[in-house]
């Protein structure tokens, strides 16, 4: 069994994504984070960077000690290689995916995320700021749009790098840029969007969010998740 520390964000639903997708028995086990509930002491035991997602696999291999991951660029890797799916086994294959899967890590994910924050989350409007991010996610999805124009997916195959990718284009209506411009793109969101797992994982998604109420964010939300400081 999975046991999947999570909260309906993209970061959260690229794990629900491979976990649908590779079949594996998986809970869900909501952590709120606009309530602090990352800040658990439990929950930093495995996740000490104080951020969903986390997993533990209970049973690794039979008769084994559980083990635990964060970073969901880790997860994914882990649920790939347990399951021996959407990670190509050959050198170039592998390669081509975990360079993509990387670079949604370290590019797409968190220029996208500050994107939000400074367009709809920050109590402050700066225009520099604005569009500083708006003219990067504008950037990352002309890199994503002219990879797709001569193949289905990221790395040929279906892999997890899509899965990565797939949540944070899923708002773009919010992100500023003009999506009609990125056909490749577009024909690509459409296939993910369509797979029976994909629908499964955002509908787990929906449970968690009617059950805990994760609609809006409130001041008590804002002060937990953007005045963070050392403590
Ligand atoms: N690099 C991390 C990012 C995870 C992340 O930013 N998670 C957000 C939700 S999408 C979170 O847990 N935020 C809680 C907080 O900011 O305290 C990953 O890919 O797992």
């Amino acid at each position: 069994m999975i046991d999947v520390h999570y909260w309906p964000t993209p970061n959260g639903h690229k794990i629900t994504i491979c976990l649908e997708e590779t079949g594996l028995p998986y809970r869900l086990l909501p952590v709120d984070i606009g309530r602090g509930a990352q800040f658990e002491p439990e929950f930093l035991r495995i996740s000490p960077n104080n951020r969903i997602p986390a997993i533990v696999d209970t049973s690794p291999d039979a008769g084994t000690e559980p083990i635990s991951v964060f970073e969901s660029g880790a997860i994914l890797l882990y649920l790939a290689e347990k399951t021996g799916q959407f990670l190509p086994a050959d050198l170039r294959g592998r390669y081509e995916t975990l360079q993509w899967l990387f670079w949604q890590m370290g590019g797409l994910g968190p220029m996208l995320g500050q994107n939000h924050h400074f367009a709809h989350y920050a109590s402050e409007k700066i225009p520099y700021a604005i569009d500083r991010y708006r003219k990067e996610t504008e950037r990352l999805y002309g890199v994503l749009d002219r990879r797709l124009a001569d193949r289905a997916f990221i790395a040929g195959p279906y892999t997890i790098a899509d899965m990565a990718c797939y949540p944070w284009i899923v708002p773009h209506g919010l992100q500023g840029i003009d999506w009609d411009t990125f056909p490749n793109l577009v024909r690509w969101f459409e296939a993910i969007r369509a797979r029976p797992a994909v629908q499964r994982a955002y509908a787990r998604a929906n449970e968690v969010s009617r059950a805990e109420g994760t609609a809006g964010m409130d001041e008590a939300a804002r002060r937990i998740l953007f005045g963070q400081g050392r403590r």
